[in-house]
């Protein structure tokens, strides 16, 4: 006789066609079979999955994808509840404009970021914490080479949904295997990925963290969809510039070269760094670049 288990569990991996649900009941290769698909939706790591499994076989269908409280695109994950966003302090230099990028859709999917700088063995991490730490976010100098202040992101990760983003090579799958027990996350070294031009991580996983929580290791670039933005929103993913546009002598002022800018103004004075309105500006470009080409 053929009984089936109908349940409700965290999808937190899809790899070939199957996804593995995290259930109470257990741990389960699915398949997607339910009317979701005819809305063009597809599971993403992270989504509340309603299963039903035949419990002979252990193989299981994904009928119903529950309401996403939000989503990335890239990495495809949802429910996100923060993002640590990691660079490296050395060995590979340090990439603002995709660190700030990534930043940005943390503020446009409306989810907190922390940021860990980490290899502090091998270079310097205060300008780098300096600049983040002025722009509103909470940095974490880390090391997982010799575990320096794991224990603050263990803190930081405790209860939370977290996707870990950067660049390869940053250390992601390395801080990873120094938060969880098992430490089975794949690593590699930065000459390796060079040469083969290609990310350790493949796929996209959600582990369950034994103090409470999850984490995602991911593929690293997490870049924005700039046709889904206006210019005049720009502003808005960058935090410490978002109180200020308001101020700004013209209402549609886009903080370039305009006068009476406000966000002008505290690059100038050294409170916005020069480096994350490089990024803004540089964004805004491709977001107005974007635009042209939908109304050309
Ligand atoms: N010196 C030093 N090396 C580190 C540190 N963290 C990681 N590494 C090394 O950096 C290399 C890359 O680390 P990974 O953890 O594979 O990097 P990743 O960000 O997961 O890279 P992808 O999966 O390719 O995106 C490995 O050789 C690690 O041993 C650190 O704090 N200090
Ligand atoms: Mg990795
Ligand atoms: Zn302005």
């Amino acid at each position: 006789m053929n009984s089936e288990l109908k349940t409700e569990g965290t999808i937190v991996k899809g790899i070939g066609g199957f996804y593995y649900v995290d259930a109470p009941e257990g741990y389960f290769e699915c398949r997607a079979r339910g009317s979701f698909r005819k809305d063009g939706i597809t599971p993403l790591v992270g989504d509340r999955a309603v299963i039903s499994v035949n419990m002979d076989s252990k193989i299981g269908s994904v009928d119903e994808i529950l309401p996403r409280k939000n989503f990335l695109l890239r990495p495809p994950v949802a429910n996100v509840t923060q993002m640590a966003v990691v660079i490296a302090a050395a060995n590979p230099r340090p990439n603002l404009y995709l660190t700030d990028k990534l930043l940005a859709s943390a503020e446009l999917a409306e989810i907190d970021a922390v940021i860990c700088v980490n290899k502090t063995d091998v270079g310097d991490a205060e300008e780098l914490c300096r600049i983040y730490r002025s722009a509103g976010y909470c940095v974490i100098p880390t090391c997982a080479a010799d575990g320096t202040n794991i224990d603050l992101l263990k803190e930081k990760l405790c209860g939370a949904v977290t996707v870990f983003a950067g660049n390869s090579g940053v250390g992601k799958s390395s801080i990873l295997n120094c938060v969880t027990e098992s430490g089975s996350f794949e690593t590699g070294e930065v000459s390796e990925k060079a040469e083969r031009g290609r990310h350790t991580t493949r796929h996209t996983e959600l582990v369950r963290l034994d103090f409470g929580g999850y984490i995602i290791d991911t593929p690293g670039f997490g870049v924005i969809d700039v046709a889904s933005l206006k210019p005049e929103n720009c502003a808005e993913l960058f935090r410490e510039m978002a109180p200020l546009a308001d101020g700004c002598r013209f209402g549609d002022c886009r903080h370039r070269s305009e006068p009476g800018c406000k966000v002008l103004d505290a690059v100038k004075c050294g409170s916005i760094a020069p480096s994350r309105h490089e990024s803004y500006i540089r964004l805004l470009g491709e977001i107005e670049a974007a635009e042209r080409r939908r109304t050309k």
